[in-house]
């Protein structure tokens, strides 16, 4: 049930009176935002990952469970790398040590660190001779070992579904030397030729969407007997549709670096309709030749979807002796980095340059209205609004404001795929401990360090509800506020304006709530990522600007994925009287905000970037969020193919604020050049 407030706690300004005051929009940016005609020149990415990306390929590395606790790690990783792989902890010897008795809590860690912050993983491996337990390699009888290896495969498979990229299914079946046999495993000798096939057709069916690779080493020199022979069983097995999209190249290379003929082999293997990957890089003393020469011989095959390093710093490596990665022991870049990123097609002097992939203009088409509000006996709601949106599991999350002239609640509704967001039932959080009251625009995350969801919405104090599992619209906690009142900063900034939008990120170490006063400031308070929630002092003016309506509300901060950049965006009410956002980039969340695309005239989303093939249904382009590539604390967006979940009106609708028809609509970035 809606309880009625008072109005100044959830009223704003309705467009009649921004329209007269609109005249006012264009004026001038105080020194915290910059001013909107310095544009920054377009920038090549920084970071591998990025760069990469703008090619339309990922960038990887080998993860070790092991080190996730440790910062320079972890900080390197989830600034350069856009793919994990687990070094280890996928492996026979740890998922399935004993007879049916299955461990994932290793791999668990490494795939959760990997999609709250929006990387990919290659799963590795299922069949592998090597880190086997010796329960298997010492079954003889042949329908035992088919009927453990289906089981292994399908088992693992089938616990990682949807969050498996690619499957290294079978890894090294082939015998090094000029032979071209297969190598002489417990497979081979029990099953014979015909298990890598039956390995393959059993992890198409545990998950159909992951892709399916066969991973080796020693097969990069185009002549070599081995490579003919992997060669002849790809051929071989597309010929007679045997499952088989990917073909892993492992390029562990001495200090010459890769053969002359490694791109002519990733061409060979691609001509015959697979994708192909160089998947677990490192080169003996890290020439940056070598590593040069071997990234292009990547670039130079359209097939060539994405490079893997085996490890982030030479103290992380299975050769450590070698010094052959691209980061030394204390976590400095090497040349060969620089020498790899210059080989993407970047450089590594842009490295500070405004943006990491994000162009510094947008165009957008839009869908029709996709949500609606759904009224029942007890919520007579006119508009549905503030959505925030997370995919996890295989489905959207998407919270919201339902809203009517007695007042503001929240609604949550999931539904795995767009055309069935309709359709979904509309569940009102007041029905949980969230309770009833003034309670709207919510943002929704997994604080992965506490293992929970966090909902973050504004009761007239920046308050938060948690919850152990996100589809379970009861599991919401009774409101907590983040501070005890309101910090004294904003009430001498907030003037007329009202305390709204509260916005939690967080980095490796801190985490920051932004808000807004409608009064021309964002405002910003940190705490540490221990004390989280806990904590939220020093709050500080973040950005702001003396045309309130340039800076209005609705704020989002973003981490831009592979990049060391954020974005800012902020809602403002333009010079015709409907809403847009603006958007600015930092390399840091405490630091200044750059314009990124800033003004009317080169918006970040405004009905004048946005086309609307299904139909022209509204003008305002209003308060939503960003499609994320994971769902964590970091808030993490792709660089690429950007989208953004928005409110939009009828622009005939008039009257009160609060009672406006607001439905939700989902904008696709167009012309994204990655
Ligand atoms: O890097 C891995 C190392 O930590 C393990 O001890 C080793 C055990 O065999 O496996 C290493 O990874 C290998 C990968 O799984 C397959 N290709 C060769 C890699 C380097 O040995």
């Amino acid at each position: 049930m809606l309880t009625p407030l008072p109005a100044a706690k959830h009223r704003r300004p309705g467009r009649r009176l921004s329209a007269l005051l609109g005249a006012l929009v264009a004026a001038t940016l105080a020194a915290t935002t910059g001013t909107a005609g310095a544009q920054p020149a377009p920038v090549r990415a920084g970071t591998l990952g990025a760069q990469a990306a703008q090619s339309g390929r990922y960038f990887g590395t080998a993860v070790a469970g092991g080190k996730l606790g440790d910062g320079t790690y972890t900080t390197i990783l989830d600034r350069e790398f856009t793919t994990v792989t687990p070094e280890n902890e996928m492996k026979w010897d740890t998922t399935e040590r004993s007879r049916d008795s299955f461990n994932f809590a290793p791999a668990d860690q490494i795939v959760a660190h990997a999609t709250g912050h929006g990387q990919r993983v290659r799963g590795h491996t299922l069949v592998w001779h090597s880190q086997l337990p010796s329960w298997v390699s010492a079954i003889t009888d042949a329908t035992t070992l088919r009927g453990v290896m289906r089981h292994h495969i399908t088992t693992e498979e089938s616990h990682f579904k949807g969050k498996i990229y690619a499957w290294d299914v079978v890894n090294e079946a082939f015998a090094d030397g000029s032979s071209g046999a297969r190598r002489a495993s417990v497979f081979q000798k029990v099953l014979g030729d015909g298990y890598i096939e039956d390995a393959f057709r059993t992890a198409r069916s545990a998950d159909p969407a992951a892709k399916l690779c066969y991973n080796d080493y020693n097969i990069e020199n185009w002549s070599d007997a081995k490579t003919q022979a992997v060669y002849r069983m790809v051929r071989d097995f597309k010929s007679r549709g045997v499952p088989i999209d990917c073909v892993g190249f492992q390029s562990h290379f001495g200090s010459s670096g890769p053969p002359a003929s490694f791109g002519a082999t990733l061409s060979n293997f691609a001509a015959l309709g697979v994708d192909v990957q160089i998947t677990e890089l490192d080169i003996a003393r890290a020439p940056a030749t070598a590593y040069a020469d071997t990234v292009k011989a990547c670039m130079g095959v359209a097939r060539c979807t994405g490079i893997s390093v085996w490890g982030i710093r030479d103290s992380d490596s299975w050769r450590s002796g070698d010094s052959p990665l691209l980061f030394d022991a204390a976590g400095n870049k090497k040349p060969a980095y620089s020498a790899v990123l210059s080989a993407l097609g970047g450089t590594a002097a842009t490295r500070t340059s405004a943006a990491a992939a994000l162009p510094s203009s947008f165009s957008w088409s839009s869908s029709g209205p996709l949500i609606a509000p759904k009224p029942d006996a007890t919520h007579q709601i006119a508009g549905i609004k503030d959505p925030s949106i997370v995919r996890f599991n295989g489905k959207w999350h998407v919270f919201a404001s339902v809203a009517s002239s007695s007042g503001y609640s929240l609604v949550y509704l999931s539904f795995s795929d767009w055309s069935q967001a309709g359709a979904a039932t509309h569940h009102y959080l007041d029905r949980s401990a969230i309770g009833t009251g003034y309670r709207a625009a919510p943002q929704v995350f997994y604080y992965a360090p506490q293992k929970l969801w966090y909902l973050v919405y504004q009761t007239g104090n920046a308050s938060y509800s948690t919850n152990p599992d996100i589809s379970n619209p009861d599991g919401w906690s009774a409101p907590r506020n983040f501070y005890a009142s309101m910090p004294d900063i904003i009430k001498q900034h907030i003037g007329n304006g009202y305390w709204v939008d509260i916005w939690v990120i967080c980095d490796s170490v801190h985490c920051f709530l932004f808000s807004s006063d409608d009064n021309g400031h964002l405002y910003r308070s940190q705490t540490t990522v221990g004390q989280f929630p806990n904590g939220f002092t020093n709050t500080v003016i973040a950005a702001q600007d003396s045309d309130k309506y340039a800076l209005f509300e609705a704020s989002n901060v973003y981490k831009v994925q592979g990049g060391n950049q954020y974005l800012l965006l902020v809602e403002a009410i333009g010079s015709d009287g409907r809403r847009y956002f603006r958007s600015w980039t930092s390399g840091s969340l405490t630091g200044s905000w750059s314009p990124l695309a800033a003004s009317e005239s080169n918006p970040f989303t405004r009905a004048s970037n946005v086309a609307f093939p299904s139909g022209a249904w509204t003008k305002d382009i209003s308060h939503g969020e960003m499609i994320r590539a994971g769902y964590d604390q970091t808030l993490t967006i792709p660089a690429c193919h950007l989208q953004y979940l928005y409110q939009g009106l009828d622009p005939s609708a008039s009257g009160d604020y609060n009672n406006l028809p607001w439905r939700l609509g989902l904008l696709t970035q167009t012309g994204s050049t990655c």
